[in-house]
């Protein structure tokens, strides 16, 4: 495969998005009742539309637009022409649904296979892949990436924990592929087998799907011996293969801009916010056929910068703080599980197994209750006895340096809730809930 784009200069880069942008364009004047509407309304013609920099002209797409629009109302190609169907893995409401033509999957695979590329996966190695397949976008969109790559795959798609690790053993693929919850699940079971991380065959971990920190990182690459890397995407713009980490350089991920053009707006005005700020990811598709998407309104909170010492010229994301439906506000300050999980990696000893519930009074979040795990070798590590007082003030102890940090960090109260390293739920493959039901 060729990589080269993945190098091109910033003018070369910005004169392809121009002239993908102005395509588009015109492309959806032609085909898309949806958008010929909107530029009607906003006076958008194919005059004044000529470069990257005109696009804050354009008009942002929603979610509630997909659905308006259910289910193939936004597809700007008869269904003949269509190869793939997918879904969002929404859990309310009815799906959004997402259409590929035979060009939009080769791009597909096209953008998994650089991010496969960047993880550190070669032509030849072996993929374990442990996404979902289905409707969900994880399992086929890696597996054909992987092909595309040549690499080998073994779709054994979500669950069934016991399997996985006997797979693995067996088989010995050089890379895996799932959410960061289900790998901490994969590495529990390797440890409860008595298994080390240098007898373990893998050697990278391509993670996505949901927001992990730096604490989860390091969980796993200690536990796996794996480089374990943040791979971003959403169905809406194509699936995984958005945005993908590079496994010597790690802390952001390179947008695959050439296809996804990146901006970040203010949540409440909507407009740009100054580079490097934090905000709303808004993406356009460059190049899709089926349904390209202008502005798509991510949900997701992030900001973008350039790492002086970066491989690529392109424009990189820090991790995703979290979903703006997923942050909470207690008592008035605005707080995602990331910002928690982070504060955790500020004491030593805390397994990142943890579950948030709100508590709410007069339909207000006035507190959060933590449960979180502590680690079993961290405890021995004290000598200190189980279950007896000294154990008991220990593990007072130990919570209440994690509410401090929070409090110190984040700026909340917390009431924290120390439980044994594996009691807590784990992890059952696909994504994780960290947010309970309210009390
Ligand atoms: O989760 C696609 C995917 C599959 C990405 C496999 C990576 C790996 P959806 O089900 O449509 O698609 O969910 C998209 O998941 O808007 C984010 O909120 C969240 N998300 C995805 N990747 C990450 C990540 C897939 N690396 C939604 N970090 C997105 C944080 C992520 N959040």
């Amino acid at each position: 495969m060729d990589f080269s784009v993945e190098y091109i200069r910033l003018d070369q880069l910005r004169q392809l998005q121009s002239e993908r942008l102005v395509n588009l364009v015109n492309y959806l004047m032609d085909k898309s009742e949806f958008y010929k509407n909107k530029f009607n309304i906003l006076g958008i013609n194919s005059q004044n539309v000529r470069s990257i920099e005109d696009i804050s002209k354009l008009p942002i797409t929603y979610k509630q637009d997909l659905r308006d629009h259910y289910p193939f109302g936004l597809f700007t190609v008869p269904k003949n022409e269509l190869q793939r169907i997918h879904c969002s893995s929404g859990t309310t409401g009815k799906p959004t649904v997402v259409g590929y033509t035979k060009e939009d999957i080769d791009l597909f695979s096209e953008v998994v296979a650089r991010s496969l590329n960047a993880a550190g996966a070669k032509p030849g190695m072996q993929l374990h892949n442990a996404y979902g397949y289905g409707i969900f976008t994880g399992g086929l969109g890696l597996h054909y990436g992987a092909e595309k790559l040549g690499m080998s795959v073994l779709p054994i798609s979500g669950g069934m924990t016991t399997r996985q690790v006997d797979l693995i053993i067996d088989f010995k693929p050089e890379v895996i592929c799932c959410s960061p919850s289900y790998a901490l699940t994969i590495a529990d079971e390797f440890a409860h087998r008595g298994i080390s991380a240098n007898e373990i065959s893998l050697k990278y971990a391509v993670l996505g799907s949901e927001p992990w920190t730096e604490i989860i990182r390091h969980h796993i690459e200690e536990r796996l011996g794996v480089h374990a890397t943040n791979l971003y995407g959403l169905s809406e713009i194509i699936g995984p293969g958005v945005s993908m980490e590079d496994f010597e350089e790690k802390g952001g991920a390179y947008i695959w801009e050439d296809h996804f053009y990146p901006e970040i707006l203010d949540p409440i005005t909507k407009q740009p916010v100054p580079f490097g700020e934090e905000g709303v990811l808004v993406i356009t598709t460059l190049t899709k056929k089926a349904m390209p998407l202008l502005r798509y309104w991510t949900n997701d909170i992030t900001s973008l910068y350039y790492d002086e010492s970066a491989k690529r010229t392109m424009v990189k994301m820090r991790p995703i703080l979290g979903r703006a439906d997923d942050m909470l506000i207690v008592r008035g300050v605005n707080v995602y599980p990331s910002q928690i999980e982070e504060a955790f990696s500020h004491v030593e000893g805390v397994v990142p197994n943890y579950y948030l519930t709100p508590i709410e009074k007069e339909h207000m979040c006035v507190a959060l209750d933590i449960d979180v795990e502590i680690d079993d070798d961290f405890v021995k590590a004290q000598q200190i006895k189980i279950n007896t007082d000294d154990y008991l003030d220990f593990v007072e102890n130990f919570g209440r340096n994690i509410e401090n940090e929070i409090k110190k960090r984040v700026g909340i109260t917390t009431k924290v809730k120390v439980h044994a390293q594996d009691s807590l739920p784990k992890c059952e493959g696909g994504k994780i809930n960290r947010i309970l039901k309210t009390k």
